[in-house]
């Protein structure tokens, strides 16, 4: 399987393999599309593709990452695991040996090389190219989503900046509410990559380009947390097996996935800026009014019958939870390059990704748990966690009643619970400060005397001759 090249390929795969309805029927962007897409994400239904929704002529299509299988099919594997393994077999590169080896070698160096974004000069999302009087958002069904939010958000953009002084890109998933036709704000948190490029614009003002309606592993990229130096369009070339192909901007200097379906081109100013929001966030409380900086557009191109894609966050779980979980598994084998104790990690989708790391780790030495929990809280996006659970190495960090179990059993509070204090997310509305507060340990490991605790007793395991014994003797127990 390889990953969708186009939306239009992703929505043909999705309708084979029963994983799409069409909704012909009149909906309303504004609150309706929501409630209905809540219904389905909620009980593990397909990705819905509104063909007529309500004051547009544009399809909208939500819901499109809502299910592990769906994602798995975006990423073209069987399990997610898989794409770590790719990025993994890269990552863990030694010197080659031999000749065989040596070839394998230049293959994957190969496979980096081709992850290089390439320009072309025509592209399809440049069909239809509307600029001055004809500039009007109000075209596309952008959602209202929340009951309490003021205006439309686009949802699912992958917004384009580069870095004014190394000239990196970069691409983030920042939702923009709708202002008016021809302007946005734009939702860059504090600890984001692209509200560093604004900040480090010499005359406080960059050039933004705005890439909708992608395909599902681009899409995807716009979302991972990478370091800001590397450009998110490699990651995406790299996971697809296939560089991604920009085209330049018509009015402005950045380039934008040919195969997007929609457009925005325009600028961004340190000095031009309002109040955003309230918006019914992921976190699934509204996230109250905060000055952002305004996006003023100067071009939108499309394709000619332009789909345009959205999502819906809000009370977990909602669709984005398999984002996350993508980023969650990618992210693995990079952690384990400088945490390489860490066995496996587990961000509950109920704990909003930032608010609950669950970590296994080989514990090696006294202290090690706390050794990883400040590791966890040094990490990229990670540092943003509020609470960290550490567990040893043989405990399933995905089995919520298993991690209970030992924190339950295994923890003196006294002793083993951490409270410290750090950077915390932008959309916490728990600690008493934005941006910084508490932040929990929770070493759930078995313990040695070095760490101030009694011999630590044995776990109950029947044995494996009497195991064998009841497995070879079961059908004559005539239990089932
Ligand atoms: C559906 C969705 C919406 C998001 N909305 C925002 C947002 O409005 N503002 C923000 O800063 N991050 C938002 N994020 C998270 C960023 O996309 C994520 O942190 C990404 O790594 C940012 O890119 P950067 O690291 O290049 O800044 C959103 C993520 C998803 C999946
Ligand atoms: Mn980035």
């Amino acid at each position: 399987m390889v990953p969708p090249r186009d939306l239009r390929e992703w929505i043909t795969l999705l309708e084979r393999e029963g994983e799409l309805r069409r909704i012909t029927a009149e909906v309303d962007p504004d609150l309706e599309i929501t409630e209905i897409t809540d219904r389905v994400v909620k009980s593990g239904g397909p990705a819905l593709l509104f063909e007529n929704p309500k004051g547009s002529r544009h399809p909208l299509l939500i819901n499109q990452f809502g299910t592990e299988r769906r994602m798995c099919m975006a990423f073209g594997v069987a399990k997610l695991d898989d794409v770590a393994a790719k990025l993994e077999d890269v990552l863990e590169m030694q010197p080659p040996q031999g000749l065989v080896e040596k070839v394998r070698g230049l293959r994957k160096l190969k496979s980096i090389a081709d992850s290089m974004p390439k320009t072309v000069s025509k592209a399809s999302c440049q069909e239809v190219v509307l600029e001055g009087n004809d500039i009007d958002l109000s075209a596309l069904p952008i959602q209202r989503c929340w009951p309490g939010d003021p205006a439309p958000f686009i949802t699912l953009p992958a917004v384009i900046t580069k870095d004014p002084n190394s000239g990196v890109r970069n691409v983030g998933m920042y939702r923009m509410q709708v202002i008016d036709g021809r302007s946005t704000f734009m939702h860059w948190q504090i600890h984001k990559d692209g509200r560093a490029d604004l900040l480090a614009a010499e005359d406080g003002r960059i050039p933004v380009a705005v890439a909708i309606g992608l395909d599902p592993v681009t899409a995807y990229s716009a979302s991972a947390p990478l370091p800001k130096h590397i450009d998110e369009f490699m990651l995406a070339g790299f996971l697809k097996g296939e560089a991604v192909e920009l085209v330049h901007c018509k009015t402005v200097d950045l380039e934008v996935p040919a195969n997007a379906e929609i457009v925005l081109e325009g600028h961004v100013s340190r000095d031009d800026v309002g109040l955003e929001g309230p918006f019914g966030d992921h976190t699934g409380y509204y996230t109250p009014p905060e000055e952002f900086p305004i996006f003023r557009i100067s071009a939108i191109t499309m394709r000619r019958d332009a789909i345009y894609p959205s999502i819906v966050v809000g009370k977990p779980p909602a669709e984005d939870a398999w984002l996350g979980k993508a980023t969650e598994r990618i992210f693995l084998p990079a952690i384990r390059m400088t945490v390489p104790e860490i066995v496996d990690y587990d961000l509950p989708i109920a704990g909003a990704f930032h608010n609950c790391v669950i970590v296994s780790i080989r514990k090696a030495f006294p202290g090690h748990a706390q050794k990883v929990m400040h590791a966890i809280w040094g990490l990229g996006m990670l540092s943003l966690s509020k609470s960290v659970v550490v567990v040893d190495a043989d405990v399933n960090v995905h089995d919520y009643e298993e991690v209970f179990f030992r924190v339950c059993a295994n923890v003196d509070p006294k002793r083993d619970v951490l409270i410290t204090e750090g950077p915390l997310d932008h959309l916490d509305h728990s600690p008493t400060l934005q941006f910084y507060g508490g932040k929990l340990g929770i070493d759930a490991t078995a313990k040695g005397p070095a760490e101030g605790a009694r011999p630590w007793p044995e776990e109950i395991a029947m044995s494996d001759e009497i195991r064998e014994l009841v497995t070879r003797r079961w059908a004559e127990y005539r239990i089932s």
